[in-house]
């Protein structure tokens, strides 16, 4: 198992290269999206508005080429892209008039990523991608947290028109909201879309890789969502089966669901056992939707070194990176939070190779 860092766009940078080796990482999963993000979102831009401008722009080779060896050059592997930009693909994600071109430019991505040679493309179906989060000091010793919790999150308002996954495609779209999907559609348009670019990720060598449902609620702004609970983890892979087709397997979120078929133990003994796990978001949470909060990787309701050792006893050999996490009180608190849960996995990991007989 091997320890990662998850960088957003503004991160990219040799700086924070660096703080990932020295805290002992070897890999790299980079944002591309020009979303704002510290970490964990602000509550007013989590909560309602747009994050930002989406941006159709497809990555190029040589653009791709470029952070591969920027990252390299600092001793570090590029495991993952997270994420595509809005902008690549929301006709794909409501069903447009463009969705025919947007799906041959995730084709191209795919296409590049293969050429450059990066091995995972994480990505999240979903109209509405997270909404709704609070933060407050729910960590250990009050550190701040992000969380969903019905009553702190804001009225639930239908997606405005020109928006999806919380970013503005079109700034000039007619007043309006976008029409209710409903379940059915959600997977119909879901299972178009992955048996057109499987293939490709196929023939390009790029596993694509999940995220779960975030907040794993059903329905959020009159969308219906994909996986919310761990079992419906399943329909995603069961839609165009292929090693090319896996998971960025969030462990929070699985946590954070409500199923009486399968809890988050039985959930990453189920999907590592298939392989189909392409890497691993760590973090550990307390409650469940529509109440839970985030907290530090050694408490809350998940018992994290358990779910480590199913991983590593089922033979998961991918990249594991801490999710989201609290905020410590100091002059880096993103810095210290991050350090404190790569050195808790780190250990983790170090622990299980030694003393855990797979
Ligand atoms: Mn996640």
């Amino acid at each position: 198992m091997k320890l990662g860092l998850g960088l957003y766009r503004h991160l990219l940078k040799p700086e924070h290269y660096r703080f990932a080796r020295q805290a002992g990482a070897t890999h790299i999963v980079a944002h591309l999206v020009n979303y704002y993000s510290a970490g964990t979102l602000p509550a007013e831009q989590a909560g309602g508005g747009s994050w930002g401008i989406a941006n159709p722009h497809l990555w190029t080779v040589d653009e791709l080429a470029a952070l591969k060896a920027d990252i390299e050059a600092e001793g570090l592997k590029l495991e993952a892209i997270e994420n595509f930009d809005p902008g690549q693909w929301y006709d794909i994600l409501l069903d447009g008039p463009r969705r025919e071109e947007q799906i041959e430019g995730i084709k191209t991505i795919l296409r590049h990523m293969g050429t450059v040679g990066i091995p995972v493309m994480g990505y999240s179906f979903s109209l509405v991608n997270v909404w709704g989060w609070s933060k407050g000091p729910w960590a250990r010793g009050g550190a701040v947290a992000t969380g969903w919790i019905r009553e702190l999150a804001p009225p639930e308002t239908p997606i405005p028109n020109g928006q999806v996954w919380n970013m503005t495609y079109d700034p000039d779209a007619p007043p309006g909201f976008v029409s209710p999907v409903s379940p059915e559609e959600i997977r119909r348009r879901f299972a178009n879309f992955m048996r057109e670019v499987v293939p490709v990720a196929e023939q390009a060598g790029v596993r694509l890789a999940a995220h779960p449902a975030d907040p794993p609620l059903p329905v959020l702004r009159d969308t219906a969502r994909l996986a919310y609970r761990p079992e419906l983890y399943q329909e995603i892979l069961d839609v165009a089966p292929s090693h090319y087709n896996a998971l960025e397997y969030c462990v929070g979120t699985l946590s954070e669901m409500v199923s009486d078929v399968m809890d988050v133990y039985e959930s990453t003994d189920t999907y590592s056992r298939q392989g189909k796990i392409a890497y691993v978001h760590l973090r550990n949470v307390h409650g469940k939707v529509p109440h839970y909060h985030e907290v530090f990787i050694d408490e809350g309701d998940t018992d994290m070194l358990r779910i480590l050792e199913i991983l590593y006893r089922n033979g998961f050999d991918g990249v594991i990176i801490p999710d989201h996490v609290p905020e410590m009180t100091c002059d880096a608190p993103w810095h210290a939070g991050m350090a404190h849960a790569l050195g808790w996995i780190k250990a983790s990991i170090q622990a299980l190779e030694r003393y855990c007989v797979r």
